[in-house]
């Protein structure tokens, strides 16, 4: 429990926002998200990515550059776009390498630190009709992408994160098959998860080569797997099972370089021996596992939100986007301190179409985040998705998890009420007692003594 009237964050911390190339920049065609946009009922409505929040004309992001700045924030976490950069197999446009360069100087003049993503779901056309990351060769071109990038931007930036969420990439496009390519199969699924780690294992140890200062690592999708009842055995036993096939078994990869199944059968692969220097944490939602017989091959589960919990927005299939679970974030943020790493939050947010929810979803998830430091997490740095409503996949623009509101007719920002919070907090370096008494008074006995 805090003495003091902020629940203080260690002295460096970042506070950032979260952002990726294909949902902010615009006019991206010529990646595989642009021709799966084109596809009757792909995406919600039928709608388009289209200009999207207009970052690639400078003027406009540095606007959002201010924007962020004025919050208080100093880190932003942005992606660059493989299809512009190397719009042909081993053709590379020094000019959208230039402009990249031009972008992250915005950043760094305005005081934030720019934390870069290699892949964020997209792939070059090129590369998705050679099969994309099903192609043993996958690796290679990435390294040779990941080169020129380093070659170009190595002197601006050293916090790289190489691979955005790959179990997603893998389970929506390979499994699910809401992202493309739309494919359907576990075995492929998790043949594409693995082929990830490896290459983030290789660009681990080939961006350390080039830049001796990097700090890199791989951003995680963390689903908190808790029992559906807490008293079954046997739904303790399916919510482990779910937690190691989507969560431990990546942790293991990337840290002890060991395959565990789904991924291999035990084998340690020394390229993805201690192949990170921070765990990036994505942290949305918790889910409730229950055990379920007849549903023999998906691990004898079924998964949903806790009915009695507070549900975020709908999605385009119906269901709610998840549960909003503050101690989620603690319970993340202490399974992942296990593997010995400083962790950075490198998303969490909330749709939330109206803003109700998210000033209070701010607090109470960084209060959370604070308690799992004081226990000895080594927490470095959080990362709200996202800064302006952005190109949310194939929910579209309905899905809303901006700080800033966008007019689609004039380009105009507003703000919310969550980026008001957002910036008190920034600049308080934690959150504030005064903060936590207006929006979410039913918490502040758990962290400030009476
Ligand atoms: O918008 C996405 C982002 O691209 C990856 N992480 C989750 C976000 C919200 O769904």
């Amino acid at each position: 429990m805090a003495r003091a009237s902020v629940l203080k964050m260690p002295d460096g911390f970042l506070w950032g926002a979260a952002t990726a190339a294909h949902q902010n920049e615009g006019d991206n065609y010529n990646n595989q998200w642009a021709t799966w946009e084109e596809q009757p009922s792909r995406i919600r409505g039928g709608a388009r990515c289209g200009s999207a929040t207009r970052w690639w004309d400078l003027d406009v992001a540095a606007a959002d550059f201010d924007r962020a700045a004025e919050l208080g924030l100093n880190s932003l976490r942005l992606s660059v776009e493989w299809s512009r950069i190397e719009p042909e197999p081993g053709v590379f446009n020094a000019g959208a390498l230039y402009q990249y360069g031009q972008m992250i100087a915005l950043l760094r003049e305005r005081g934030l630190r720019p934390l870069v993503t290699l892949h964020h779901f997209t792939d070059p056309l090129w590369l998705a009709g050679e099969g994309g990351w099903e192609n043993p060769h996958v690796g290679d071109y990435f390294a040779r992408f990941v080169t020129r990038v380093i070659e170009a931007l190595g002197d601006q930036v050293t916090f790289w994160c190489t691979i955005n969420e790959p179990i997603v990439y893998a389970y929506s496009g390979y499994m699910v098959g809401n992202f493309p390519p739309g494919v359907k199969d576990p075995v492929r699924a998790f043949n594409v998860l693995r082929r990830m780690l490896l290459v983030h294992g290789r660009i681990y140890r080939l961006i350390h080569s080039l830049q001796n200062n990097a700090e890199v690592g791989l951003a995680h999708n963390m689903q908190v797997m808790l029992p559906a009842n807490p008293d079954s055995a046997a739904d303790r036993r399916a919510a482990a099972t779910v937690d190691h096939v989507a969560n431990r078994s990546v942790y293991t990869a990337m840290t002890s370089g060991r395959l565990l199944p789904p991924l291999g059968f035990g084998q340690q692969v020394p390229q993805l021996i201690d192949a990170c220097d921070y765990i990036g944490l994505n942290y949305y939602t918790t889910v409730r596992v229950a055990f379920d017989p007849r549903r023999a091959n998906l691990m004898l589960a079924r998964l949903a939100f806790d009915p009695s919990g507070e549900l975020s927005d709908n999605t385009f299939s119906g269901g709610p986007y998840g549960e909003i679970n503050p101690h989620g974030l603690y319970l993340a943020l202490k399974q992942v301190a296990a593997y010995g790493k400083p962790i950075y939050i490198t998303e969490n947010g909330v749709p939330d179409h109206d803003d109700d929810v998210r000033p209070r979803f701010i607090a109470t998830h960084l209060a959370e985040a604070w308690r799992a430091i004081q226990e000895g997490v080594d927490l470095r740095g959080y990362y709200h998705w996202t800064l302006v409503d952005n190109f949310e996949w194939c929910e579209a623009w309905q899905l809303k998890f901006g700080l800033f509101e966008i007019d689609h007719q004039t380009g105009a920002r507003s703000p919310k009420a969550s980026a008001g919070v957002y910036g008190r907090i920034a600049q308080s370096n934690g959150v504030p007692r005064s903060v936590l008494e207006k929006i979410a008074p039913l918490t502040v006995a758990d962290y400030f003594p009476s």
